[in-house]
């Protein structure tokens, strides 16, 4: 059975219950199908739509939990040129089924025959309960079964009449708690909604080859845009829904539905600008970033319990959190012996409300109040690179595949910072544990404590107190101060090289050459690069890319600044087959940094591989 459109004809494919059960003349209860790029199925009762199913969304339709556990039944939906329709088959082809519209009880109706009593059974209805009438809640509104009353304003708006509200009548629905500036920092954000049946799809738009990050930028450029989700939940999910002006019959389904993001107004935010003092117009709106009410972080953090502890960074604690809307963060709390002082807060502040791009971390605003200073980070569910990296166990987990995509993430996160973002920064601290996976194993770049901005064409700084990590810093940096893009180009080379041996730099043992680097170099002279691949890879990787990474971050450690790539030659040579140039001697005398130089370092230094100040002789 086809139910849809014949394009051609301008033929519409639908069910008409009989008038009743002694008259089949049309009746005017009707089941049809929506021909939008997100199809669904709609009932109506002449012309008022009494139900919707969801649109389809990769297993079942978001409204219809049994869709997806219903073995029995095989869905397709077919949209071309000619035809547009949904059709389905039973997968048992002795069983005999029906469905029927049904006049007297307003549903669709699928009957399956019982061959002992020779009767039909019904095996399912639509719609199944209260919450299924179309609009019940109205706009905005979450229509909730079990709950009193059943239908709710979702979190971040409120009735549009309080009056008609609790009174039951819910169909003017609710409006934003707080007015919103489309696309102000800070004014508005995105809260994911989980186990919902997704708004009525007749003002939405779907791309199914985009990813969940590329559909969150595209509903923010937009300032219609109220909310996005994947348009398939298969596999972790994948392409890009998203939904324009008023959200309409959204309902909770528990164990079922997907997750929405739902455009609103930040409530516990506030701007804060000019945070070094600034009163230029442009540069506070350069720097503005949401500041959050230090109450309502200890409350998300329980009050910054053990518990709730992600791990310690130089600086101090990092703390998982959940705000009032269900979202995870982490947030960094700056303590009092902290190494990164306030200087380096406000700077990560300013540089974080600036950059965007999928391979940072995002920062979500701040906190300074009493004596707390709090950054609030988007949360990395998978945490850091390293804890994958260099455990035997984890490492296994990381199979060549996100191992090669983690390395082009790190590479496009660097080179927006280098060279596409407003500002040309300077990471300074590049290195594993300051590469953060999300759930989907997709590396972002954190901790901008110490990065720098560089003005304009300046393309290098030089500092007396250098910081950065041992392992991961270049020569002219570390013996001489002189920091640039192409000392971040160094430690994307140890890194690179670290993802690819499954090896700390600096704990290789130091039998040849002391590093990791040295132990690359000489492996690739004496024609074994292949003996440098982690083991825990087996046979699983592909030695092609796996021999260009190798020779890509070889170049990226050459002793000379000017001799390295830059980054947007490496984010090409990763993807392309071009001619590489030899590498020159790397710089492996990194361990010979002398040790005086760390006691004349103003601040303490920690013998593992946490971030280090020290002055710079010159
Ligand atoms: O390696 P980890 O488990 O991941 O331990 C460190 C710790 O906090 C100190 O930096 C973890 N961490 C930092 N930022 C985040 C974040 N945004 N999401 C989740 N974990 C984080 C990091």
């Amino acid at each position: 059975m086809k139910l849809g459109w014949d394009l051609k004809k301008g033929l519409n494919w639908f069910l008409t219950a009989w008038k009743n059960w002694d008259d089949p003349s049309p009746g005017d209860f009707t089941r049809s199908t929506l021909h939008t790029n997100n199809p669904e199925e709609v009932m109506w009762k002449g012309t008022t739509q009494y139900y919707r199913s969801g649109p389809w969304d990769g297993i079942g339709f978001s409204g219809i939990p049994s869709v997806s556990s219903d073995s029995n039944t095989n869905y397709t939906i077919v949209s071309n040129k000619d035809e547009f329709y949904i059709t389905y088959s039973l997968i048992d082809k002795s069983l005999i089924s029906r469905v029927v519209m049904n006049q007297t009880r307003y549903a669709r109706q699928r009957l399956a025959w019982n061959i002992d009593s020779q009767t039909w059974r019904v095996s399912s209805e639509l719609p199944t309960d209260f919450c299924d009438q179309y609009n019940i809640c109205g706009a905005f509104g979450i229509c909730v079964i079990g709950q009193a009353p059943a239908c709710k304003c979702l979190d971040g708006f409120k009735p549009k009449s309080p009056r008609n509200w609790t009174q039951m009548s819910w169909n003017q629905g609710c409006v934003h708690n707080q007015t919103w500036s489309c696309r102000k920092k800070g004014r508005d954000g995105f809260n994911k909604f989980s186990n919902v049946k997704v708004p009525d799809t007749r003002r939405s738009w779907v791309n199914a080859n985009m990813t969940l990050d590329e559909c969150k930028n595209k509903c923010w450029e937009n300032c219609s845009c109220t909310a996005y989700a994947n348009s398939d939940i298969k596999g972790g999910g994948s392409g890009c829904a998203i939904w324009f002006s008023d959200l309409l019959d959204i309902r909770l389904m528990p164990n079922a539905g997907q997750d929405l993001y739902i455009r609103l107004a930040m409530s516990e935010t506030e701007i804060i600008t000019g945070i070094e003092g600034k009163n230029n117009k442009s540069q506070q709106e350069d720097f503005e970033l949401p500041l959050f009410d230090l109450a309502s972080i200890a409350h998300a953090t329980n009050n910054f319990s053990n518990d709730n502890k992600l791990g310690e960074g130089g600086f101090g604690p990092v703390y998982k959190g959940i705000l009032p809307y269900g979202q995870e963060v982490a947030v960094k709390r700056l303590s009092e012996t902290s190494r990164q002082g306030l200087k380096e807060f406000k700077n990560e502040v300013m540089l974080c409300a600036e950059l965007q791009h999928r391979n940072l971390v995002k920062v979500l605003g701040c906190c300074i109040q009493d004596d707390e200073k709090l950054l609030i980070y988007e949360y990395m569910a998978n945490k850091s690179l390293d804890v994958f990296l260099f455990d035997s166990s984890q490492g296994k987990l990381l199979d060549w595949p996100k191992r090669f995509c983690i390395i082009n993430g790190i590479a496009r996160g660097l080179l927006y910072l280098h060279q596409d973002s407003r500002l040309r920064i300077i990471h300074r601290d590049l290195k594993a544990s300051n590469v953060l996976l999300d759930n989907e194993m997709n590396p972002k770049i954190s901790d901008f404590g110490l990065a720098r901005m560089c003005g304009g064409d300046q393309i290098e700084g030089k500092t007396s107190r250098v910081v950065g990590t041992y392992g991961y810093m270049a020569p002219e940096y570390a013996f001489d101060g002189i920091f640039s893009i192409k000392s971040d180009v160094f430690s994307f080379g140890v890194l690179l090289l670290e993802i690819v041996s499954g090896k700390k730099n600096r704990l290789f043992s130091p039998n040849d050459y002391n590093n990791l680097i040295g132990h690359a170099w000489r492996l690739s002279k004496e024609g074994k690069p292949m003996q440098f691949i982690d083991t825990s890879l087996k046979d699983s990787y592909n030695l092609h890319e796996a021999l260009r990474c190798i020779h890509i971050g070889l170049l990226c450690v050459q002793h000379h600044p000017n001799d390295r790539p830059n980054m947007a030659s490496v984010v090409v040579s990763l993807s392309n087959e071009n001619a590489l140039p030899l590498p020159k001697n790397p710089s492996y005398q990194l361990n010979d940094i002398p040790t005086e130089r760390e006691s004349s370092s103003n601040t303490s230094l920690s013998v593992n591989d946490v971030t280090t100040s020290m002055l710079s002789g010159r």
